[in-house]
């Protein structure tokens, strides 16, 4: 039976993207999607999301959104990105059958209250940006603890340096975790299992051109390839890794995965803000990812892309 799923994500290429493979894959039934305000302009990402669905015929998962701002806020040049992909041409290329939701979105903690309250088996919470607004349902709502089979997070630096580069900070955390460090906290907080896809495993898998390539090739007869190949296209030349979509194929085949058990606790103040550790005795049990089947991870992300 596909895995109950719940996606809360920040908006830019990659989470969309994720939402789109954790959609898509039929290992997965993806109940819901929520927006946070973090990587994007929460309101030009929710109408990216509504696009993208219409655009592939996609079907099922409700999409939430929530426009509260995270502590932390990411920058303005990387948020503005939220624009630009709700803009896509290729939207307009092809006629649009009816919009798949409406222009307001419901709010993510009455959208997961519901999946999670209403699903008869444990359902799998995976975050791709800050979790501003999964650690208060959490907090606010002790009986969904039992509905939660275990959360996977992209988040963390622990063996390399992080990539917050903001005055006063030292640069040794992950944004997603330096953007609400308390909520990650609260988060570890839960006894829920968690899985944590940190940056010492990201690093290890850039988007290629020659990835970009192979998806171009398949682009003339794939929707999926066709917005993929579009909306890296965007980043292509910076620095920009598979983080979010290595986070959705670990929940989708964490066969490709290596997972090592760490005590894991993060620094809530200070010029460290938001830095993960890892100690012998203190922190938490959390199953951290080490190394990734990049062939496997690939070859997933191919086939699921193409098959719309
Ligand atoms: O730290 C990685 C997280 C991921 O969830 N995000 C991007 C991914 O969605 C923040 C981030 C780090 N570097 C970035 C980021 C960049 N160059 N552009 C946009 N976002
Ligand atoms: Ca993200």
């Amino acid at each position: 039976m596909p895995k109950p799923v719940l996606h809360d994500h920040d908006g830019h290429v990659d989470d969309i993207l994720s939402a789109v493979l954790l959609w898509m894959a039929p290992e997965i039934d993806l109940q819901a999607i929520g927006i946070t305000n973090g990587d994007c302009f929460a309101d030009q990402a929710y109408s990216a999301m509504v696009k993208i669905a219409t655009y592939l015929q996609l079907e099922g998962a409700e999409i939430a959104v929530t426009e509260d701002a995270v502590p932390n806020p990411f920058p303005d040049n990387w948020r503005k990105e939220s624009f630009i992909i709700n803009e896509l041409p290729l939207f307009s290329e092809i006629e649009m059958r009816r919009s798949y939701q409406a222009k307001q979105g419901r709010k993510i903690e009455s959208v997961f209250y519901d999946c999670l309250n209403n699903s008869k088996i444990p359902m799998t919470l995976v975050t791709t940006g800050p979790l501003t607004n999964v650690a208060p349902l959490l907090r606010d709502n002790p009986e969904l603890k039992s509905k939660v089979e275990e959360i996977v997070i992209m988040g963390g630096a622990f063996n390399v340096p992080g990539n917050v580069q903001e005055d006063g900070h030292d640069g040794s955390a992950e944004w997603n975790i330096y953007a609400d460090p308390e909520a990650f906290k609260a988060t570890l907080d839960t006894k829920i299992p968690i899985k944590l896809i940190p940056l010492d495993v990201t690093n290890q898998l850039p988007v290629t051109k020659e990835f970009l390539g192979l998806l171009d090739e398949s682009s003339d007869r794939s929707r999926g390839c066709k917005l993929a190949l579009r909306l890296w296209s965007l980043v292509k030349g910076f620095e920009y890794y598979f983080w979010d979509t290595l986070t959705a194929a670990a929940t989708i085949k964490p066969d490709l995965y290596t997972f090592k058990e760490m005590r894991v606790d993060v620094a809530t103040s200070g010029k460290s803000m938001g830095k993960t550790s890892t100690s012998l005795f203190g922190g938490r049990k959390v199953q951290v990812a080490t190394a990734v089947d990049k062939e496997g991870f690939e070859s997933l992300l191919l086939n699921i892309f193409k098959s719309r």
